[in-house]
């Protein structure tokens, strides 16, 4: 609990986001496996100075413009994101008119209906994922099983800490990928149309934002569409956690 954790300690708010997931685990939103995934993301964040790089800012833009332009966009949600940034979710989906699904990795029905009445909870209202109508192609596992008028049919899906396999299927399908992952070395970063190499509920924060702004600037929306080149924003990104290795490490 929050209130265990004292203030004063230098790390609390990263103390605090854990004992949210921890929270979440318990309840049995959040997957045991999320935890573990966290562990990952909170390592590279390190790395990157816990910060959101001006790399990370311009492909959330672009991701933003993305969603924008979309016909049909969806926001696929997991445990750990429904936990971690339910209220940014919900404010990304309003400002771009993005649908939202809840998508699981390690599915139970009784998980997804959790993550749906946590979103609900928050204000979103009309969240899909509890009917899965469909499959994605070439998908063995559960994160296969969607909505067909949600992520199967959308053009656009903006998928925050996903897995590799449904990022690469998502592709496959001729979708635009929007992604969210600390990793820049993942599978997910490498087969993403876009990469946002952020902390979620940074990177989510910042699209809502840039969602504002562009909303009524089509010209803009273009704008941050073609200047981003996603070799070119990776390749910064590691040169950032580069420099910072080098820096630490001299004599
Ligand atoms: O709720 P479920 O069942 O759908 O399961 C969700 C997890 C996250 C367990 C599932 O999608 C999974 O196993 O993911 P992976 O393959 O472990 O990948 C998660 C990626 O997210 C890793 O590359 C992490 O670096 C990254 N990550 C973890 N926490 C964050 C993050 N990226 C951004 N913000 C974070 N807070």
């Amino acid at each position: 609990m929050p209130g265990r954790i004292p203030r004063s300690h230098p790390r609390y708010a990263s103390l605090v986001t854990r004992e949210k997931l921890v929270q979440g685990a318990k309840e049995g939103i959040v997957a045991w496996e999320g935890l573990l995934a966290h562990g990952r993301g909170e390592a590279f964040d390190y790395l990157l100075g816990e910060h959101t790089v001006p790399e990370a800012a311009e492909a959330s833009r672009a991701t933003a413009a993305h969603l924008l332009r979309a016909e049909r966009a969806v926001i696929s949600v997991n445990g750990n994101v429904a936990v971690l940034a339910p209220a940014e979710v919900g404010e990304l989906a309003a400002a771009t008119g993005a649908r939202v699904e809840v998508n699981l990795f390690h599915r139970t029905e009784e998980r997804v209906a959790k993550v749906v009445d946590l979103l609900q909870a928050a204000g979103i209202p009309d969240v899909l994922g509890l009917q899965a109508t469909a499959r994605i192609p070439g998908l063995a596992s559960d994160r296969a099983l969607c909505a067909e008028d949600g992520i199967f049919e959308a053009g656009t899906v903006l998928v925050p800490l996903e897995d590799g396999d449904r990022a690469e299927a998502l592709v496959a399908m001729g979708k635009a990928v929007l992604a969210v992952d600390l990793n820049p070395l993942s599978r997910t970063s490498q087969a993403a149309t876009v990469a946002v190499v952020d902390e979620v509920t940074r990177a989510l924060s910042a699209m809502v934002r840039f969602a504002k702004e562009l909303r009524n600037d089509p010209a803009a929306q273009e704008e941050a569409l073609t200047s981003y080149d996603k070799g070119d924003n990776l390749a910064g990104v590691l040169r950032h956690i580069g420099e910072r290795l080098r820096l630490a490490s001299r004599p």
